[in-house]
């Protein structure tokens, strides 16, 4: 069992967790309980006058990580978005995912696509900017990772690790160091080495491929000395690792958060699958596969209208939507730049922005104090909603029912199974989508529902539930009973009385034809979207900076969740440091050793925290966790010391990947230097309360 899930038990009783409505009543975090009523009447009073005042648009929701894996939101927060016309919808996509989707929508005609690995039958896993023996997955979802990937070696495959960190995972396996935020060039490399060496599948690409001359004729110009040199792989190795994929019986490039959230996340995403495709490996066992879920998310995604990609742009910066989600780097700029649509009351859900974004930090504090109403749902006071005015108390995943939406279309032993709450809500917690629900009808909309004949049935007090919508999926599914017409198939009542431990439904991913897979008008795989040749200029164009030399990448801890479930002892031992994690060559090279305190600069900020010298990392690199350095309402959590990494990512526009509007939150140029005073109380006085401090 994952340790994360064992804590997440702990989450229930946490004595700072929130358990009745707050309502703000002075500095940021300092609320008083209020009831439910009270909260919610003035919610949507003030909410009333901002929209009347301001105008629909003046209202802007937010949403995070966490909510989107239970159904209640995922069904209906874009429900009450539609109920209040919000159209400035943020989210953390771009902190995460959006490079990944827009690449998908270029390649294969929907940002709703999403390939997995096939690592069960895999002959070799070309892994870049993941960590899976740390994050357990995440584009993909097994709960046995390790014995998959393990079970590639032992079938005479290869999983080779692309990382400037010597991560867990490439601890196990084979690691290729690579120079942070330099994927482009090692994926260009390995491209030209393809084409050079005439290793390319051409009945493949023939019959699948279209665009692959002209991306071809794109790539020439660059030579595998040059990508070599940048992305400090050894020609040799670069040429000899593509001859080698190429030959495997089947392969699969692998990139995950390390290759989206660099300067040219859309970029990396399309070079990985420019690999997949001329190796023949889209869609064939061992490959790259499309999959099959016993809810078909693609479907969903498409009717309930956020399989988008640039159908909103933000109002200042003019980023695009990725999937339904606009980039978290435009909330500020659009709450503090005056003009129609500015931005002046807003919903969080579930998010910790100001320590997750780019350009979070104290410009998103200064701009959040600013809004005229911020309410928040959430299970604490994090540093982000402790500016709102009001939070609102939430269910924890043991305490509510639930189908794991998110999480069906993302296996690779495909699987269905119903969540019951195990607990009841504790204090006054109610569910999130009978909160939204609420505030659509106070506000006079019938409920938080996207189709007006639901808004209408709400007002006669006739609702649809999200297990409602959740059984309607599962049983117009693939492994769905369709109302009795199909023998054996599933509803959420026959999974609830017959497999309380849910079932098992493939133990392979089936592949298909993959004409019948692809969106894009032709049928075919485009791997020449109009973007690629101005992105290949801007790389080229895109110098570094000398005055900071070297490169910040983050670090996952498998007892942390982003910037939660740090008020666990469970998971929080109070031995824990916050360390940045630096080669002793470039420590020794600064004068800095393991018992100093350093300075990290970046262009947009500067951090003090202790090191680690170690081998595992590249020369040239430092890597920091993110999400720490908390000031919440969570005690433990705010004593654990740290900092928070992303002061050092930009929020400025010429530092936003624009393609999916994605932060740049790994490879930023940094320069290090030894702290100035180092002694304890200097540390303490920075960032490092009590037992943190240096060693
Ligand atoms: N324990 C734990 N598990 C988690 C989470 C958590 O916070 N804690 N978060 C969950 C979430 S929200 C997500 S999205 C997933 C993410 O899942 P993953 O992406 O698999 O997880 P990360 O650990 O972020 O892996 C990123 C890897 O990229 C490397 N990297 C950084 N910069 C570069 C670079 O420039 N090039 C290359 N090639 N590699 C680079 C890092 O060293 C790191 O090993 O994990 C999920 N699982
Ligand atoms: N430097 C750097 N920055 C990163 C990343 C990185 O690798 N490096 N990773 C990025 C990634 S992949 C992600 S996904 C983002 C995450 O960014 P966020 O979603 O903003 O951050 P979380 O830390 O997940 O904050 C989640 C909040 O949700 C609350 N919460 C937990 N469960 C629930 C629930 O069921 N309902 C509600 N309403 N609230 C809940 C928690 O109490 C917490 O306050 O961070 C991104 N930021
Ligand atoms: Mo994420």
């Amino acid at each position: 069992m994952c340790v994360k899930a064992a804590a997440a038990a702990d989450v229930i009783k946490d004595p700072d967790r929130v358990v009745t409505p707050l309502k703000r009543v002075g500095a940021p975090g300092q609320f008083e309980a209020v009831s439910w009523d009270e909260a919610l009447d003035e919610i949507v009073e003030r909410l009333g006058r901002v929209r009347q005042q301001y105008g629909n648009h003046a209202f802007a929701s937010f949403m995070g990580n966490p909510p989107a894996f239970g159904m209640g939101v995922a069904f209906f927060l874009s429900g009450f978005q539609d109920a209040f016309q919000i159209k400035w919808r943020y989210g953390v996509n771009a902190d995460d995912a959006a490079a990944r989707q827009v690449a998908n929508f270029f390649l294969y005609g929907s940002p709703a696509i999403l390939l997995k690995p096939d690592l069960w039958r895999t002959k070799f896993v070309l892994m870049l900017g993941a960590n899976p023996f740390v994050s357990h997955g995440s584009t993909f979802s097994e709960p046995k990772v390790r014995e998959a990937l393990h079970s590639v070696v032992e079938r005479g495959g290869r999983v080779v690790v692309v990382d400037p960190r010597r991560s867990e995972t490439a601890r196990a396996f084979e690691h290729l160091p690579v120079r942070a935020g330099s994927d482009t060039w090692f994926l260009i490399g390995l491209i030209r080495t393809l084409q050079e060496e005439d290793l390319v599948a051409r009945e493949f690409v023939r019959k699948h491929v279209s665009g692959a001359e002209r991306m071809e004729a794109l790539l020439q110009s660059f030579s595998v000395e040059e990508c070599a040199i940048r992305s400090g792989v050894d020609a040799a190795v670069l040429r000899q690792l593509a001859r080698d994929f190429a030959a495997a019986e089947s392969g699969v490039v692998y990139g995950r958060t390390g290759t989206c959230t660099q300067r040219f996340g859309t970029l990396n995403n399309l070079l990985q699958d420019f690999v997949n495709a001329l190796t023949g490996n889209i869609e064939r066992p061992g490959g790259y596969v499309f999959g099959w879920a016993a809810v078909d998310l693609e479907k969903f995604a498409e009717a309930g209208g956020f399989a988008t990609y640039s159908k909103q742009r933000t109002r200042v910066f003019g980023h695009p939507d990725v999937f339904g989600m606009l980039p978290s780097t435009s909330l500020v700029p659009d709450i503090t730049t005056e003009g129609p649509g500015q931005v002046r009351a807003l919903v969080t859900v579930g998010t910790n922005a100001v320590h997750s974004s780019a350009g979070g930090g104290k410009a998103m504090e200064d701009a959040l104090e600013q809004l005229d109403l911020h309410f928040s749902l959430d299970l604490y006071v994090n540093e982000t909603n402790k500016h709102a005015h009001f939070i609102l108390p939430v269910t924890s995943f043991y305490e509510r029912e639930d189908l794991p939406i998110a999480a069906l279309g993302l296996m690779l032993r495909p699987a269905l199974w119903w969540s019951p709450a195990v607990v009841p809500p504790r204090g006054e917690v109610r569910e999130e989508w009978k909160i939204l629900q609420e505030i659509a009808r106070r506000s006079g909309l019938g409920g938080a529902y996207s189709v007006r004949a639901l808004r209408w049935l709400a007002r006669i007090g006739l609702h649809v539930t999200p297990s409602m919508i959740a059984d309607l999926l599962v049983r117009t599914g693939p492994a769905g009973d369709w109302f009795g017409l199909k023998r054996g198939g599933y509803s959420l009542k026959k999974l609830r009385e017959h497999h309380p431990d849910g079932v098992l439904l493939k133990h392979e991913l089936p592949t298909r034809p993959l004409r019948q897979r692809l969106h894009t008008p032709d049928k075919r795989i485009n791997v020449c979207p109009p973007i690629l040749e101005d992105e290949l200029n801007r790389l080229r164009g895109h110098l570094d900076d000398p005055a900071f030399p070297l490169r910040l990448i983050g670090m996952r801890e498998i007892r942390s969740q982003n910037s939660w479930l740090h008020n666990i002892p469970r998971v929080m031992p109070s031995a824990r440091r916050h360390v940045a994690h630096l080669n002793p060559i470039d420590a020794t090279a600064h004068g800095i050793t393991a018992d100093d305190a350093i300075t990290i600069t970046s262009k947009s900020g500067s951090i003090r925290t202790a090191v680690k010298l170690t081998a595992d990392i590249f020369p040239g690199t430092v890597a920091l966790p993110h999400g720490w350095g908390h000031s919440g309402g969570w005690k433990i959590a705010n004593r654990s010391g740290g900092v928070n990494s992303n002061i050092l990512a930009s929020g400025a526009l010429e530092d936003i990947e624009p393609i999916a509007g994605m932060s740049i939150l790994t490879g930023i140029p940094i320069r290090i230097s030894r702290a100035a005073e180092m002694t304890e109380s200097a540390l303490l006085g920075a960032n490092m309360p009590h037992e943190s401090a240096t060693s």
